[in-house]
């Protein structure tokens, strides 16, 4: 099934200039970039976006992280995208991602970890029109 998901690369990634690298990982793939931009979140856009997570202790320090710098959100499109990406983009923590993993090549820890990647249909449809249309 085609399916279309967000990817972000987050403020550190992007401070680090390590966009091109992401992007060029994308397009090595049989999937499309179709829509991106790039944006400073706004504290009341960063908890939004986090805001199954409101009330844990990670919370404030993570939408700290998120308005710290510009992100780069996209939307990339293809069969079964959704999971594919999701599996490029390794565990939450960076120290605990796989080899290979995007996370692991270019993130950093548990909460400086490069990338967002939408974790189901619901949640991809919800995060694009958070950015975009
Ligand atoms: P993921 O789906 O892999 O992005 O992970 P989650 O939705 O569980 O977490 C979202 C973000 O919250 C992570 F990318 C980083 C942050 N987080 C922390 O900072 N500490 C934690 O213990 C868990 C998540």
């Amino acid at each position: 099934m085609i399916q279309r998901t967000l990817l972000m690369i987050k403020p550190d990634a992007v401070t680090r200039k390590c966009a091109g690298d992401i992007i060029s990982r994308i397009e090595h793939t049989e999937f499309r970039i179709v829509q991106l931009r790039m944006c400073v979140l706004s504290r009341n856009d960063a908890e939004k976006f986090y805001a199954v997570h409101r009330g844990q202790d990670f919370f404030e320090p993570l939408v700290d992280f998120m308005i710290s710098g510009p992100c780069i959100p996209m939307v990339v499109e293809g069969p079964e995208v959704i999971q594919a990406v999701r599996a490029m983009v390794g565990a939450t923590d960076s120290k605990q991602a796989a080899e290979g993993t995007i996370r692991k090549d270019f993130g950093t820890d548990g909460r400086r970890n490069a990338v967002h990647a939408s974790d189901s249909e619901e949640t991809a449809t919800r995060e694009i029109g958070f950015f975009f249309e």
